[in-house]
């Protein structure tokens, strides 16, 4: 075989992907589709990329240098597993499967141990960054064996987006097995957290400042040069500023259908949170809020019913819109703490040892979240490797003590005002109940153990205890 890496699946995540290989010093990328005229259509649209076009998986085998290393970029789940099944027929011990779909990562492990006991190398990768990432440099999550890394990681560390004075490129061995595809799973959650807070703080500039989008355009692309300094905040901007493209002087975002869509990476990083018992409340919010979104019934239903009878008096709008942006960076903050959280908890779980710092360092660059505050998270955790949770890092614990009174006041004023702001008020929340030095958790206990003789745990004993609720009322000790 003359290629030294293929991709097989030509949509355009693939056939991006494969010229983003092409394009790279030393390499020669063999090309294959299950329907044959795509993969020719992508080498004659990109005759500089030189593909070696391959009609079926015998000729895409043949193509390529042994051991052989083939990407596949086809849809998650069923199409998957059967690619895999007609690679291994052609494919020979020692060959390296790379799955660069988005995989739900129980498939990733399963398929790892099936290839792993064929005598195949399998690595499930994380993609992030759309198309134009798999076109000029994604964020990549590869997970799988370190021997596999030490073949796949030098080709993957060419195409990786770069990022930091030191220009690393956005790429590490996450784990083994299906570390990858979850931490890919945990970045998509993050991401549905970080979407919905900045439509929180727009919907607040919106509705009660009565700013135009142009105007609130401008307050996000100011906010782009601080702390927030982010794709999503640059994009935002951009959105916001632009008129219909249909023609007159009237926002686009007011001609848009009002319900938000999903593809269901944000559904199981909360799925398995709830699995893993780790709160990742901005993320379920933000989640929901997709959903509630996407329900004309009951907004329908909703629609009759009433909201607050007088409007909130804004004294000093620039102060409230500072209070928006902090408000929004500590949100952003819990809702990374609450997806760190879960990688942690992940990771205990499935047995992987995954570098907290390094995840925030490969989603610098390439990927949806990239923004200049992973540098703070590479940094914290560099600087103290055990932390129990990112807030403990002094330079989240000061913005968050630095945001708070505002913050609070902004989830005030929105309930004064009407305006639906769950992830914003949840992250509140959960901030507050961390704070707490006493929960009424102590109550839940007692009403389970009223009701079902749970059982609660004293401040001042050793020991597991029951009240007797129905007899004489005294306590008694429960082993
Ligand atoms: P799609 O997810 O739309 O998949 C289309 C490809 O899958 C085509 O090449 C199609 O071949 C192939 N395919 C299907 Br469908 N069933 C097949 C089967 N049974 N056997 C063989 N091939 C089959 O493509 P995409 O949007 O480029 O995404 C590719 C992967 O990358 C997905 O897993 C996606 O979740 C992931 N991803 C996408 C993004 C993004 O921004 N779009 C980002 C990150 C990751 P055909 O041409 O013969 O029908």
């Amino acid at each position: 075989g003359v290629a030294n890496i293929g991709v097989t699946g030509m949509a355009v995540m693939g056939s991006n992907l494969a010229r983003n290989l092409a394009s790279r010093e030393g390499n020669t990328v063999a090309i294959h589709n299950r329907t044959t005229a795509k993969a020719h259509r992508v080498a004659e649209e990109h005759p500089e990329a030189g593909f070696v076009v391959a009609e079926t998986m015998a000729d895409f085998a043949a193509s390529l240098a042994r051991p052989r290393t083939a990407v596949i970029m086809v849809k998650a789940g069923a199409p998957t597993d059967a690619v895999i099944n007609e690679l291994t027929e052609v494919f020979e011990p020692g060959d390296i499967i790379v799955d660069g779909g988005n995989a739900d990562f129980h498939d990733t492990i399963r398929r790892e141990a099936e290839l792993r006991e064929k005598g195949f190398v399998f690595v499930g990768c994380g993609i992030s960054g759309g198309e134009e990432g798999a076109l000029k440099g994604p964020s990549l999550m590869p997970g799988g064996s370190a021997e596999g890394y030490r073949t796949l990681g030098p080709i993957l560390e060419t195409i990786a987006a770069r990022a930091g004075e030191d220009d690393s490129p956005c790429v590490t061995h996450v784990g083994t097995d299906g570390a990858g595809h979850f931490v890919k799973m945990v970045h998509n959650g993050i991401e549905y957290a970080d979407m919905q807070l900045i439509g929180e703080a727009y919907d607040l500039l919106r509705r009660v400042l009565g700013y135009e989008p142009a105007k609130i355009a401008e307050v996000f692309a100011e906010w782009n040069t601080g702390d927030l300094n982010s794709y999503l905040i640059e994009i935002t901007a951009e959105v916001l500023r632009q008129t219909d493209p249909r023609g007159g002087d009237e926002p686009l975002i007011d001609k848009v259908l009002d319900a938000a869509g999903a593809k269901g990476t944000g559904s199981w990083t909360v799925q398995n949170a709830l699995d893993l018992g780790v709160p990742v409340s901005g993320i379920a919010e933000a989640v929901f809020a997709r959903s509630l979104s996407s329900d004309p019934e009951r907004r329908a239903v909703g629609q009759k019913l009433p909201g607050p009878e007088r409007s909130v008096w804004i004294e000093d709008p620039h102060v409230f819109i500072n209070e928006v942006r902090d408000s929004l960076y500590a949100a952003k903050i819990i809702a990374y703490a609450q997806g760190f959280d879960e990688i942690v908890a992940g990771a205990k779980k499935y047995g992987w040892d995954i570098n907290l710092g390094e995840i925030a360092r490969i989603w610098r660059a390439g990927c949806i979240i990239r923004a200049g505050f992973l540098d703070q998270i590479t940094a914290a955790y560099v600087e103290h490797p055990d932390l129990i949770t990112l807030l403990e890092a002094p330079v989240f614990s000061e913005a968050l003590t630095k945001a708070q009174q505002g913050w609070r006041r902004v989830v005030a004023t929105a309930v004064y005002s009407g305006v639906p702001t769950p992830a914003l008020s949840t992250s509140l929340a959960y901030y507050d109940a961390l704070r707490s030095p006493r929960l009424p958790a102590a109550l839940t206990q007692l009403q389970r153990d009223f009701f079902g003789a749970h059982t609660y745990r004293r401040i001042d004993d050793e020991g597991s205890f029951h009240t007797l609720w129905s007899a004489d009322r005294s306590e008694v000790s429960e082993g």
